[in-house]
């Protein structure tokens, strides 16, 4: 089975910065939980290269457009480097093959009649990359997200009948039993767009004649394609379009983004898909915003956290662990640097870190740092983990639940540390040697239990783990089978005798 994920593709007049890191290390999580269940996962993400917001920043730098695109486009992809995101394709909307995609789709649409040329007027805001109306903007004039005015601005361009696709939008997106039912979440931004859709669409304009960077109108070389309609056909470039090699993975299973897009997501690329006869993405998933310490982060505030910084201090690991799990997955939530550190102390250097490093240490004691030699291996908590766990977080998961399905790895960790207060394992040392082993032979194959539940959030760190604990074979190839059917291996997963690997603490802790 197949599962295709994508996230926005970003503008590269912005350094990436935690919001960019959001939603492409959700994806990551997402695309990794995938191929741990065996689907065939194509993970695409990218940088946004046209329109005149580009093209405004790089005079502003006295550079070439193209230039300004490749410089801050490699920023994006050493980014992910840094966080470990595991995608599968890069794109970039300058290079060529995105070109004669695009080009495609627009006279596709054209030959269909769905494209006419007209004079329009409008307030264009550079900011958002799109017109507005008058009644669209606050009493000064100003765009709402942006706080600037935009200019008022008259062409003869070519629109999209967008009006025209309402009603057939309307049914794909209330109706789950449509065959090509499209899935907008959370449910409260999707009776949003419900609401719009209600009130009725009009034409959009698609072609620009007073930008020059970006791809021409295949059959008016005097205009460009509105940057919008030629980023969103990225997402069928990324796979092959227009070559027939695209419906391997066509439809996306999830488009993910933040609130600010889903209009374009949701009703835009629907319709453009709907008119060029193509199949609807499944799942359109709208994340809130992180606001820092109550603002807005924004280069002009200074208040813009780095992916940089935030792995200096916690790691990449704990980044990746903390960035997506630290608000609620759907709402907008605040984060501060102290509400991350405060997490980083909590589920990782005491919750997590102190089951490590007292089972590891007690074996080191007593079992001369060896998994204990078993006669019959006591796998009672781990039966009970597996049944607290799989259920909660596979549903966690496949609903993008990211924060819940930390939630439930958090309180199985909490369980294992209760048990071992309860066992008191330290008093057994000197009356009941069988029964220590036994004890911290269960504490081992239950950390490698939470290490496979771990995988998708921190791969390096649930690698180290699973090598701490002497468990055998790959991590990985283990937990894709152990995913398949939640069954446990009769004698468990770490190896009775074998050595435990010392590790260095893995989460010290941070003030
Ligand atoms: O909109 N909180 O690109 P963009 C959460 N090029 N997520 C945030 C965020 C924040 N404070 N700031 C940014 C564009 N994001 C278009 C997309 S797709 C065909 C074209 C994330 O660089 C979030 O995913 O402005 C948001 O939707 C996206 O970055 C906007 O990125």
């Amino acid at each position: 089975m197949k599962f295709y994920i994508t996230t926005p593709i970003y503008y590269v007049n912005d350094v990436p910065h935690i919001g960019h890191s959001y939603t492409t290390i959700a994806a990551d999580v997402l695309a990794r939980w995938k191929r741990l269940n065996n689907y065939d996962v194509f993970f695409l993400t990218g940088t946004d290269e046209h329109g005149a917001k580009i093209a405004k920043a790089a005079k502003e730098k006295g550079v070439l457009p193209q230039d300004l695109c490749s410089e801050m486009s490699a920023k994006f992809k050493e980014a992910w480097q840094l966080l470990n995101i595991s995608y599968t394709d890069f794109i970039r909307t300058t290079k060529p093959r995105h070109v004669k995609s695009v080009e495609n789709i627009v006279q596709t649409l054209f030959d269909k009649q769905l494209i006419f040329k007209k004079k329009y007027e409008g307030f264009y805001c550079i900011g958002c990359e799109r017109f507005y109306t008058a009644k669209d903007l606050d009493e000064n004039g100003c765009c709402l997200l942006h706080k600037t005015k935009p200019v008022l601005q008259a062409e003869e361009n070519y629109f999209f009948k967008l009006s025209t696709f309402g009603d057939e939008l309307l049914k794909r997106i209330t109706d789950p039993t449509h065959k090509e039912y499209i899935q907008i979440q959370p449910e409260g931004r999707k009776n949003e767009i419900i609401g719009k859709l209600e009130l009725g669409l009009e034409d959009i304009s698609i072609s620009r004649t007073a930008i020059d960077w970006g791809i021409p109108l295949p059959f008016d070389k005097s205009q460009t394609v509105y940057v919008w309609v030629d980023a969103l056909i990225n997402y069928l470039t990324g796979i092959g379009f227009p070559n027939e090699e695209f419906k391997k993975y066509w439809p996306a299973d999830v488009h993910l983004m933040a609130k600010d897009i889903l209009w374009f997501h949701s009703v835009i690329w629907p319709a453009i898909l709907v008119g060029a006869e193509l199949e609807l993405p499944k799942k359109i998933y709208s994340h809130g915003f992180f606001t820092l310490n109550g603002d807005k982060m924004s280069k002009s505030l200074g208040n813009v956290i780095s992916p940089e910084e935030l792995v200096n201090k916690y790691g990449v690991d704990s980044t990746r662990y903390l960035i997506v799990t630290l608000i609620p997955f759907g709402p907008d939530g605040d984060i501060s640097w102290e509400g991350l550190t405060l997490k980083y102390n909590t589920d990782l250097a005491n919750n997590l870190g102190n089951l490590l490093s007292r089972t590891l240490k007690m074996a080191e004691k007593n079992f001369n740092n060896t998994v204990p030699p078993q006669t019959e291996p006591n796998l009672c908590l781990v039966k009970q983990l597996n049944d607290i766990l799989k259920e909660n977080f596979v549903y966690n998961m496949e609903n993008i639940q990211l924060h819940k399905a930390s939630e439930n790895i958090q309180s199985a960790i909490t369980f294992i540390n209760k048990q071992i207060e309860q066992e008191a394992p330290w008093k057994l040392a000197k009356i009941d040697k069988d029964k220590l082993a036994s004890c911290i032979y269960s504490y081992l194959q239950a950390i490698d239990i939470i290490a496979m539940y771990l995988l998708c959030f921190m791969p390096e760190i649930a690698q180290k783990i699973w090598l701490s604990t002497g468990a055998s074979g790959n991590i990985e190839e283990t937990a894709k089978k152990y995913f398949a059917d939640f069954n446990i291996p009769d004698d468990g997963f770490s190896v009775a005798s074998s050595k435990l690997k010392n590790q260095t603490i893995l989460f010290p802790r941070i003030s």
